[in-house]
């Protein structure tokens, strides 16, 4: 068979076992590798240590397997009916935001890139950092009493976890093409854990390009899709990359509640919110807890406000978009939650990565930020100054002070 034939068979066989975009391209080294180094060494991978290991086999994913000579990505949608917003979601206890908070949809073209193509330090960074001091309020839930605040979880985490779901649907690819093909081959799976530039490969495969808010974007499907893949001995015949279709649009970046987007496509990810809430283990700096906003685990806003994500489809994964774990989740249960409530709530979703005392903190910090806190959770707070771990402590100390200068 040749290449052209046995890759149009993987197209067609991927499209078959679920996945909404696939593409290939060969496993040769990653021309912008130079780019991910440059970016760890500039400190915008903050404390993901996980990062640094391995950088050579994400420069050369032939490394990954003998014999690889092909990489076949995939990608599926995750978009859910909360996908798009024209603006950041309005505060529903209709008071306005305040000044601070009307900069964070401030026009950010000014933000000149460096015209030298170098990556600016993270110090060099913090010129164009946003100073925030008080943020959104808290939605205390449209049908939820005054005294049962919610707090958002990201779209990503509230399905069964995608790693479980994409390792499945590429292990019947593979079986699929073991059927239908004489030749002997080899393929490895990768769904976000491995030694891999995934947005790299994806976009090299024709998949999309690279949004400014550093996703990758599809024209059709937007940029809520996970991405895998399949490093294989196949020889395949590669796919063209598409070129950017963002035009003039600055959306994304101008949404960013706490300004991790130093430029378009450049992320620096101790700012970004979906780092603070889940990978980062530490306290959360007291200048991002207004920013959090309602937000518990993870963060949408850089793709909520695309336009490509309006005219998207919706994802039609049904273990994808099932909800493992709501849209909100009740503040003062997360704060109290042991080990067995936390196991419910987030077993077989993506939502482990961030442990139990990780949600309690996020918890204690986003009730700070609640526009009208009664007695009741005030004095939760209180309690929970005095909590077994010290970040959770340290969280609620600087929620309780804020409620209190805010009273
Ligand atoms: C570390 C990580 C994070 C970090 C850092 C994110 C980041 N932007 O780097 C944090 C914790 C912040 C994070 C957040 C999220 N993540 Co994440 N994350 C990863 C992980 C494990 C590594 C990414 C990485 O290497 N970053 C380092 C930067 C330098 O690399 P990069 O962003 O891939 O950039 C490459 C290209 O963009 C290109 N490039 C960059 N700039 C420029 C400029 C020009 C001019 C050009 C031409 C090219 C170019 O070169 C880079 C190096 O190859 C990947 C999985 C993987 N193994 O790839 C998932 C991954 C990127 N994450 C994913 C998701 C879903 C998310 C969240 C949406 C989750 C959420 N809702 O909270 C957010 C999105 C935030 C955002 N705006 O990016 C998906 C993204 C899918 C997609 N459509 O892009 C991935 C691919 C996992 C998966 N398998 O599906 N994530
Ligand atoms: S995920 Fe949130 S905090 Fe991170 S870059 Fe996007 S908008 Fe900013
Ligand atoms: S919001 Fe605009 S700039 Fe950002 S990724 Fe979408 S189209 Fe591109």
């Amino acid at each position: 068979m040749t290449p052209a034939a046995k890759t149009h068979l993987v197209k067609s066989l991927a499209r078959g076992a679920g996945f909404d975009l696939v593409g290939v391209t060969c496993a040769d080294p990653i021309r912008r590798a130079a780019y991910y180094r440059d970016w760890l060494d500039a400190g915008y991978g903050a404390t993901m240590q996980y990062l640094r290991r391995n950088v050579r086999l994400r420069a050369e994913p032939a490394r990954l397997l003998d014999g690889a000579r092909a990489v076949i990505c995939v990608a599926l949608s995750y978009k859910r009916s909360d996908g798009y917003q024209r603006t950041i979601r309005p505060q529903v206890d209709g008071t306005l935001p305040h000044r601070q908070d009307a900069g964070a949809t401030r026009n950010q073209r000014t933000v000149r890139p460096q015209v030298d193509g170098t990556l600016p330090h993270r110090q060099d960074a913090g010129a164009t950092r946003y100073q925030r001091t008080v943020g959104p309020q808290v939605d205390l839930g449209a049908d939820a009493s005054p005294v049962r605040p919610t707090g958002l979880i990201a779209q990503y985490a509230r399905g069964r976890d995608y790693h479980l779901v994409m390792r499945e649907m590429l292990a019947t690819l593979v079986d699929r093409l073991r059927g239908q093909l004489t030749e002997q081959f080899e393929a490895r799976a990768f769904v976000d854990t491995g030694p891999l530039l995934e947005r790299e490969l994806a976009a090299a495969a024709g998949l999309g390009w690279f949004g400014r808010n550093t996703c990758l974007l599809n024209e059709r499907f937007g940029s809520y899709l996970f991405l895998g893949e399949l490093v294989t001995t196949l020889d395949l015949a590669p796919d063209t990359p598409v070129p950017s279709r963002c035009g003039t649009c600055m959306r994304c970046v101008e949404a960013c509640p706490t300004k991790a987007l130093v430029r378009p496509r450049l992320l620096d990810a101790s700012r970004c919110i979906a780092y603070l809430t889940i990978e980062h283990r530490g306290q959360i700096p007291a200048e991002f807890h207004a920013a959090l906003g309602d937000r518990i685990l993870g963060c949408d806003a850089c793709q909520q406000v695309c336009p490509y994500n309006a005219r998207a489809p919706l994802a039609t994964h049904p273990e994808l978009v099932s909800e493992v774990i709501p849209a909100r989740v009740d503040l003062l249960q997360l704060l109290s939650m042991g080990n067995g409530a936390y196991r419910r709530l987030t077993n077989n979703t993506a939502a482990t990565r961030a442990r139990r005392n990780i949600w309690r903190r996020n918890a204690a910090i986003v009730l700070g930020n609640l526009a009208r806190a009664d007695e009741k959770i005030r004095s939760t707070l209180k309690k929970v100054c005095f909590d077994a771990d010290p970040v959770v402590r340290s969280a609620a100390e600087a929620s309780a002070a804020r409620l209190e200068t805010s009273a």
